[in-house]
């Protein structure tokens, strides 16, 4: 399965919490774009779909989402719920997200410039790209 979890280092005093985050170093990828969701609710779902080059890091900045992740043969879920970790999703893997808390928050950083032509929004045709190996 193309994706991890990422601890960020914290760097916490009695003023509160401060995380930073660095090409190659934190972001294993050139950020080339950043986006954010906020006003999601919790009976609608989002994603639908895979990448086919695409590296993202997802943080829950507020609040917290389930994941399904799925590489065409497994299925797992990942609860994202702290602003210190970084769901890492490489290229090839469909994705939904799903039970949103209210008022939940998500920023994710990308290795690449936003192109529709990029994304795989139909399971089927996401296995079929993962048969003929592009
Ligand atoms: C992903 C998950 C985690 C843009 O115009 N520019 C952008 O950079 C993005 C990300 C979206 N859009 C437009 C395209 C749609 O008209 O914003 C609208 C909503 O996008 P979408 O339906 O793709 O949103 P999600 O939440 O289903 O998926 C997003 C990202 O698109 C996707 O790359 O991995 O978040």
């Amino acid at each position: 399965m193309n994706y991890k979890l990422i601890d960020f280092t914290v760097h916490g005093d009695n003023r509160g919490k401060l995380v930073a985050l660095e090409n190659n170093k934190e972001i294993p990828f050139e950020v080339k774009r950043v986006y954010y969701m906020f006003d999601t609710l919790p009976n609608e779902a989002r994603g639908f779909h895979a990448h086919k080059e695409l590296e993202q890091i997802i943080i829950a900045m507020d609040g917290a989402c389930r994941f399904i992740l799925d590489d065409g043969e497994k299925r797992e879920q990942v609860l994202l719920n702290r602003p210190d970790v970084g769901l890492y999703i490489g290229k090839n893997m469909w994705r939904e997200m799903h039970d949103f808390s209210y008022g939940c928050k998500l920023v994710v950083l990308a290795s690449e410039y936003y192109d529709e032509q990029e994304y795989i929004r139909n399971y089927d045709d996401f296995l079929k790209s993962l048969k003929d190996g592009k």
